[in-house]
């Protein structure tokens, strides 16, 4: 078993921006160049013979759910190789050789940690001890395991009220942890259980509750593939869920069509070769979409009214042929409703809110009145907008009218983020879980949960603002630079009179810290666990509700590295005392245990340990999808009627969308490169459209600081800056443009939310760009 090797010297990533290059981007997605690339990173970062191991287990039955995306795995034959690109880097990432010790704290004070970027943090390796930052201090030091949790049950006993305490998490926590940790949070009392979603498909999970009672998708992967129409928006899979593109293939097999709806031709959408394949590795690739839709920022919810439209009409040339008559009888409520706000819809403002000419709309709006299943993709490019939870309620419209829930082939499916984060959700980390849920928690530990709602993520960060909360622990996730407002952020997070981070890697929330901050060093999806009562496994949710067993076998970063699980139970045991009525050092020894209580506590578990260990685990249920029943306020699927919101550019402005390169786990940064865009070397850019870069006077390649322009509650115009951006021209819409997170979250305002989601606005900032002086 090779051993964790401890550098001479600190790993001295290349951080070097002016080595910025830009050429053509890629027309296409995976490859030679793809297998090459993960093999290179595996290498690099764990040698030759943990790359076997660890590749070779990756997603298999007996082997660990891959800690990248939440994209399920295929039932059945599972191929050697159920992995991609960017999942072998997130391994990499994780079952590093490299490690932060002790010495390296020792090393490097706190300041001037805080000075390196996040992609230097990010390389230099796993946490080994837990380690405290004492007021006054510079450097973390190490601390006791038991030493820890009495400081931090110290804190959270001094505090006047439970509720001035916030408990985040990040979506990779697994099933059994996260449901002890908001038992824990629960028993202290309070409902303060913010997490990654609230950032990422809170929309979904909202306008889809309202439209058809459960905030999950409605397909399974068999879905994709049967479906003859599949719609992509706001996503780009061919980055975020390589392995999608494989299924996408199997289904263009079959027949069927796929539309692309997003402002940048992203590669993975265009065309795409299975490195799994040989004739993937040679020739030209699949061409993904047959319809490319090159929306403007903001512009769906209009699409898709329109759409709802010229499909009414196309029913009113062919009674019947495009309204599901039937379903929307027996299974719909407000659909008079819908129609008549929709027969209404100005198809001249969906042009301008689009971009899309009437030519494209017609031809789509033809495609999904011919369709037979259609399913509907989305991510981040639907949700984090101002009207993210409309326009999604908009595209349930469409597939509600057209009968397509519930059906083989057809449904929503909206595509999560983190490999767990749905899990998480199902097994109560929310700040608003249901009265049911509660009850039964209660009732089977004789706790009593708190009933008043908790903070979610924006209202955390105003809470530690405004000096209501003190005490912030974190649940894997970096917290400081995957919020918005990134000033206003870490100035919250620095009033805090503790902070604890329970983090594999080092990351920036490390280093923006309260009066005393903890580094609380826990196993990854890779490692081995090893408690009181054996082998431990654990167990995931993916974005279709597939629950499944996960088992790592790598040897941990160190003897001092302990599970999530454990981390909660030992806490707990200290904060809570003998006597409390949760076994927690039982579930500590034993996750069996923990499971036994999730089966009698979360709805559709029933009897996990046993169908969490059949071959491909189970599937939870979903009502509509099985059975076409709708929980819903009316008990039926709804239609809804928003007003039609879009994204207007102010003049000599532009909006500004953040996302992700090639070559990042969200604040995670494994290199500089985003191949498929073409730029290397360099990540502060910022795409632009030829037009407006000649309209504001510049060239490719200047250099510009972004400003952007929000205008708050009481009329006032507040202006952030991020410094120093080359300037790109890229294929996005006129008035549009593109730039990586979390490099411009400093940009994005706090008070710039989703409405009824509150998840921040990532991909509408409006700014300015400004020259800088000495630039050419
Ligand atoms: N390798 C890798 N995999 C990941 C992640 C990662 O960082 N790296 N992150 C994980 C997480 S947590 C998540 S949530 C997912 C994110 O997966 P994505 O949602 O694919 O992530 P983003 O990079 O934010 O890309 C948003 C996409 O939506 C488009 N878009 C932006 N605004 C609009 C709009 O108004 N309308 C339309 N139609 N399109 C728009 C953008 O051009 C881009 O293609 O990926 C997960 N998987
Ligand atoms: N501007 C802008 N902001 C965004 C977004 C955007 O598109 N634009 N996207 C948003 C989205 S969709 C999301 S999901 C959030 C992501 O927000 P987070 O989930 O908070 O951020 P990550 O970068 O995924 O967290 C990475 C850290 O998690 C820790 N970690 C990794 N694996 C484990 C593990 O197994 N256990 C533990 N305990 N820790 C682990 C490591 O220490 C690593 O440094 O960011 C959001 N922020
Ligand atoms: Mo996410």
């Amino acid at each position: 078993m090779p051993t964790r090797r401890h550098p001479d010297h600190d790993i001295d990533a290349d951080i070097d921006e002016g080595a910025l290059t830009v050429t053509d981007r890629e027309h296409e997605a995976a490859g030679v160049p793809a297998v090459m690339v993960s093999l290179r990173r595996g290498l690099e970062s764990m040698g030759p013979l943990r790359t076997a191991a660890t590749l070779a287990k990756l997603n298999q039955r007996h082997g660990f759910d891959c800690p990248g995306c939440a994209w399920p795995e295929e039932h059945g034959g599972r191929k050697l190789a159920e992995f991609c690109e960017n999942g072998a880097k997130a391994v990499a990432e994780e079952a590093t050789t490299r490690v932060v010790t002790p010495e390296f704290f020792a090393r490097h004070s706190v300041a001037e940690l805080a000075d390196k970027p996040e992609y230097w943090l990010s390389q230099q390796g796993r946490l080994t001890h837990p380690v405290v930052l004492r007021p006054g201090e510079a450097h973390y030091r190490p601390i006791s395991w038991d030493e820890a949790y009495r400081l931090i049950a110290d804190e959270l006993r001094a505090l006047d009220d439970p509720n001035e305490a916030v408990f985040y998490t990040s979506g990779r926590t697994s099933n059994e942890a996260a449901f002890v940790y908001q038992l824990l949070v629960r028993s202290f009392g309070t409902n303060n259980l913010p997490d990654c979603s609230n950032m990422c498909h809170e929309s979904s999970g909202t306008a889809l509750t309202e439209s058809i009672g459960i905030g999950k998708g409605s397909v399974t992967v068999e879905d994709l593939v049967l479906a003859d129409l599949i719609v992509i928006a706001g996503q780009n899979p061919g980055t975020n869920h390589p392995r999608m593109l494989s299924i996408l293939e199997k289904a263009k097999g079959r027949g069927a069509q796929i539309i692309a709806v997003n402002p940048l031709p992203e590669a993975g959408l265009m065309r795409f070769k299975d490195p799994q394949k040989v004739h993937g590795v040679i020739g030209d690739g699949v061409p993904i979409a047959d319809e490319f839709v090159q929306i403007r920022l903001g512009g769906d919810m209009a699409l898709f009214a329109g759409l709802g439209r010229l499909l009414l009409e196309a029913d009113d040339r062919a009674p019947g042929t495009v309204v599901d008559r039937d379903f929307v009888a027996a299974h719909s409520a407000g659909f008079a409703d819908y129609e008549r706000r929709t027969r209404a819809v100005d198809l001249t403002e969906v042009a301008e809110a689009t971009g899309i000419d009437r030519a494209q709309l017609e031809r789509v709006a033809a495609k999904m009145a011919g369709a037979r299943r259609i399913v509907v993709c989305w991510a981040m490019g639907l949700t984090q907008h101002k009207h993210a939870v409309p326009t999604i309620s908009e595209i349930s419209n469409v597939l509600l009218m057209r009968g397509m829930i519930g059906k083989p082939g057809a449904g929503l499916c909206p595509v999560r983020g983190h490999s767990n984060v749905q899990g998480d959700r199902t097994m109560g980390i929310w700040e608003k879980m249901p009265e049911t849920f509660l009850t039964a928690l209660d009732d089977r530990f004789g706790i009593s949960s708190p009933r008043k709602h908790g903070l979610d993520t924006v209202d955390a960060i105003r809470a530690m603002r405004d000096g209501k909360a003190k005490v912030f622990m974190a649940m894997g996730g970096n917290f400081a630079s995957a919020t918005p407002d990134t000033v206003v952020t870490e100035a919250a997070l620095r009033k805090c009179a503790l902070t604890v981070q329970v983090s594999t890697k080092l990351n920036r929330s490390h280093l923006v810290h309260g009066h005393t901050a903890l580094i609380l060093p826990s196993l990854g999806r890779t490692d081995r666990d090893v408690q009181a009562g054996g082998k431990q496994q654990v167990s995931v949710e993916d974005s279709m509700s597939m629950v499944h067993l996960s088992r790592g076998s790598l040897h941990p970063p160190s003897d001092q590295v302990r599970s999530e699980v454990s981390i909660v139970c030992q806490l707990a045991r200290t904060l809570l005392g003998p006597g409390h009525p949760v076994p927690w050092e039982q579930f500590n020894a034993d996750y069996d245990t923990i499971r036994d209580a999730i089966a009698a506590v979360v709805p559709g578990c029933a009897d996990y340990n046993r169908r969490v260990r059949e071959p491909d685990g189970f599937q939870l249920p979903h009502p509509p999808r099985d059975s076409r029943d709708f929980p819903t306020t009316t008990g039926k699927a709804n239609f809804s009627t928003y007003p039609i919101e879009w994204v207007p550019v102010p003049s000599g402005r532009l909006v500004l969308q953040t996302l992700r390169s090639h070559d990042q786990y969200n604040t995670t940064i494994y290199g500089l490169d985003d191949r498929y865009r073409g730029v290397k070397g360099g990540r502060r850019v910022v795409f632009v459209n030829p037009a407006d870069l000649e309209a504001l006077g510049l060239t490719d390649g200047d250099r510009v600081d972004l400003v952007s322009e929000f205008t708050d509650a009481d009329g006032r115009t507040q202006e952030r800056r991020a410094d120093d951006f080359a300037v790109v021209s890229y294929s996005t819409p006129v008035g549009n443009a593109a730039a990586y997170y979390p490099e411009t979250n400093p940009l994005v305002p706090l008070d710039h939310t989703a409405a009824k989601s509150n998840t921040p606005v990532s991909k509408a900032v409006v700014i300015r760009l400004e020259r800088r002086p000495w630039a050419g």
